[in-house]
């Protein structure tokens, strides 16, 4: 069965046959032209009216529904995938012939569609960057850019009246320059991505469930309407209603179709079916009757696979192990071979559960990268600890438990976070780590003073050095290169001295040295990332350099690496700075809250290599071995002059850099930032919760 069924109805693009031929029907036909010139009826018009329940984009003998652009997709299952989850696409898909929105009397048509979409993030709070119903005058809109351009213009165009583009926008992104309301939006976009009226979304677009849109343009009064639910019955109340003459928008022929691009961060967007009318109520969808998303996911998939091959590797090695697991499953834990030849101790499930009184609440220090920190006495000798829970619903909880032992297990230095053993019991992983009694650095930066006092400029220069010894010993002073891939405020621990310790392993990889690191997924957090990281999403002791910089400059000048709520000139930490240090002032850019109390020098080191591990090209930025020294000698003349070069530049506005970091910053970041307080390695407390 073809995937598309056309509906009954479907003339597309024909002229509607004039039925009415004996004399008596001309005058009734004339009677309705007249009628009709004084718009009192419908007039007579040229009609196309469609019905896709799902998809076909043709098999070479022309019986396409739909054209695709970019990297969109007809799957198997008469799903549209407009675009995937990696950075910076772009996905098109359209009707293949162009429709007429001329009446016969050359007035301007009515229309109407409805259409089902779903957008699955890559990250469940994060969408890039949004889909977009538009009605133009080619259907593959040339030069369109991906990211906050949804597919649809430039940079150069945008604003143009020549562009002839009436679309409507499902952004997941907020972006400023378009000064969009926020990350979940519906806006009326004409010639422009600046919406000329938007609304809240009302329910959640980035949901990954099923939405139906209607869209009516009635051009007798002018008004179009949007209207959005996740049924398949159309409702009575649209969410957007716009008063606007669409007649001079629109070229007398139009292709009709969709968009959509992501950009730093990415979704998959789908379309299930769609349906339009020109002159007409396009049909509303059963949702009940569309294709819909494989379920389970290739994440599932790849556990379905893995399951019995793991299971067969497992029980290949179980032999020689029999008799030891007989003894250990009596026990109750799970042991797996790896698990005998990591180093940290493993503790017994019995132990942990007395040590944090059978995981009270009361013993929550906080939600860590993949689940609950508990605080911990442990039985024997009365030492306190952190115990990270990994929740098993997180799918890759097992996965980054691995990771997690595998690396930081056998890591040993002064300022990281010290592993000191294991447990698995059933779904259950658990981390024990050291106590880190004053907890998170970045609330002692931005959280209220009153709670945590500012940090003395003694102390952060301590913990700005602290850091990068650290990362040193992780990317030179190791068997093999470990990259942290996530450096931030939130990973970085205060220990009872208030030495910093970087937390957080979780995302770790280990890499042989001198081997390339492979193309993966990009891991971190925005404002630390490393502009080729989101080109390329290569990893790279550059990438952890840059994260370094980010910190330290923050540390110093107490603000994020973005800050929404400064102003736009202060947005971005490092422009500022770097302005504020070539007009000779990187005094100004020093935390207020130190009150003018700090070593000039050893600041002046700090504004600096900071900078320099900003540096936009990978292979300016110092190595940490230099940063170590520049910071160990506290001398500003180590450090290399300032280079012409501002942070960001040497990219192309709107192609990449700190404009994307910009205009792809999210809203919701702000609150995924202030949760992650609580979200290092989990491995901290502000007091004593018993
Ligand atoms: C997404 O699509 C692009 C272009 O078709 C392809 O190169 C890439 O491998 C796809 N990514 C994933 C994660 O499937
Ligand atoms: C595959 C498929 O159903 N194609 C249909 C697309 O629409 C035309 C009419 O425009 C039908 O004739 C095709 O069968």
């Amino acid at each position: 069965m073809p995937p598309l069924q056309s509906s009954s109805s479907l003339s597309s693009s024909l002229p509607t046959p004039n039925p009415l031929s004996s004399p008596m029907a001309k005058t009734l036909c004339s009677i309705f032209l007249l009628l009709s010139s004084f718009s009192l009826l419908v007039p007579a018009f040229s009609q196309t009216d469609f019905t896709l329940t799902g998809f076909s984009s043709g098999n070479g003998n022309g019986d396409a529904n739909i054209t695709l652009g970019g990297v969109a997709e007809v799957q198997n299952s008469g799903v549209l995938r407009l675009t995937n989850e990696t950075l910076r696409l772009i996905g098109h898909a359209f009707y293949p012939s162009p429709l007429r929105f001329k009446n016969s009397n050359g007035s301007f048509s009515s229309f109407s569609t409805a259409f089902a979409f779903a957008i699955v993030p890559e990250y469940p709070k994060l969408g890039g960057h949004g889909l977009a119903f538009f009605i133009a005058p080619n259907g593959s809109l040339p030069g369109a850019l991906p990211s906050q351009y949804l597919g649809l213009l430039n940079a150069n165009n945008t604003g143009n009246a020549s562009n002839h583009l009436f679309a409507v926008e499902f952004d997941t992104v907020q972006d400023f320059e378009f000064r969009d309301i926020n990350d979940n939006h519906v806006g009326i976009d004409i010639n422009n991505l600046e919406s000329n009226k938007s609304v809240a979304a009302g329910l959640n677009l980035k949901s990954g469930d099923t939405i139906q849109v209607w869209i009516d343009y009635d051009s007798a009064r002018k008004l179009l309407e949007v209207r959005l639910d996740q049924s398949s019955s159309k409702p009575r109340d649209p969410i957007l209603s716009y008063a606007v003459d669409l007649s001079p928008i629109f070229l007398d022929e139009m292709y009709v179709g969709f968009s959509a691009s992501t950009g730093l961060l990415a979704s998959s967007h789908y379309l299930f079916g769609w349906s339009f009318n020109i002159n007409g109520d396009a049909r509303s969808l059963d949702l009940s009757s569309l294709p819909s998303l494989p379920k389970p996911s290739k994440k599932n998939y790849a556990l379905i696979i893995a399951a019995p091959v793991s299971a067969l590797i497992f029980l290949l090695m179980a032999i020689p192990l029999a008799g030891y697991l007989f003894y250990k499953v009596k026990t109750a834990d799970v042991i797996e071979p790896w698990e005998l030849v990591t180093g940290p101790h493993r503790f017994s499930y019995k132990e942990l559960k007395h040590a944090t009184r059978g995981f009270r609440e009361k013993w929550l220090l906080g939600h860590g990268g993949f689940g609950k920190v508990y605080k911990g006495v442990l039985p024997g000798t009365k030492e306190e600890v952190a115990v990270k829970r990994v929740s098993h619903e997180s799918k890759q909880g097992l996965r980054e438990f691995v990771a997690e032992i595998a690396s930081i297990g056998r890591l040993r230095h002064r300022n990281l976070v010290r592993l000191q053993g294991w447990c698995r019991r059933r779904a259950d992983l658990l981390l024990v780590y050291d106590f880190m009694p004053n907890g998170s650095l970045d609330k002692y930066l931005f959280a209220d003073d009153a709670i945590y006092p500012p940090l003395s400029w003694p102390i952060r220069f301590r913990v700005v050095r602290g850091v990068a010894a650290a990362l040193l010993y992780l990317h030179e002073e190791w068997e093999s290169v470990v990259l942290h891939r996530d450096i931030k405020a939130s990973n970085v621990l205060l220990d009872g001295e208030l030495n910093g310790r970087l937390g957080d392993f979780g995302l770790a990889k280990l890499y042989e040295r001198g081997a390339n690191p492979t193309t993966t997924r990009v891991v971190g957090t925005l404002g630390y990332l490393a502009p080729e990281l989101t080109r390329t999403g290569k990893a790279s002791t550059a990438t952890d350099v840059f994260a370094f910089g980010a910190l330290a400059l923050e540390v110093v000048c107490g603000r994020r690496p973005i800050d929404p709520k400064a102003s736009p000139e202060e947005l971005v930490l490092v422009d500022w700075v770097w302005e504020r240090c070539v007009a000779g002032n990187w005094k100004e850019t020093l935390d207020p809250r130190l009150a003018g109390e700090y070593n000039s020098d050893e600041a002046e080191v700090a504004v600096r290599v900071g900078l320099m591990c900003s540096h936009p090209a990978a292979m300016s930025r110092p190595s940490m071995r230099d940063v170590v020294r520049f910071l160990e000698s506290g001398d500003p003349s180590e450090v290399p002059a300032l280079s012409n070069t501002p942070p960001g530049s040497g990219l192309e506005r709107g192609e990449l850099g700190f404009d994307d970091f910009l205009h792809s910053y999210p809203s919701s970041f702000e609150k995924a930032s202030s949760s992650s307080f609580s979200n290092g390695a989990g491995v901290f407390v502000h007091s004593s919760p018993v």
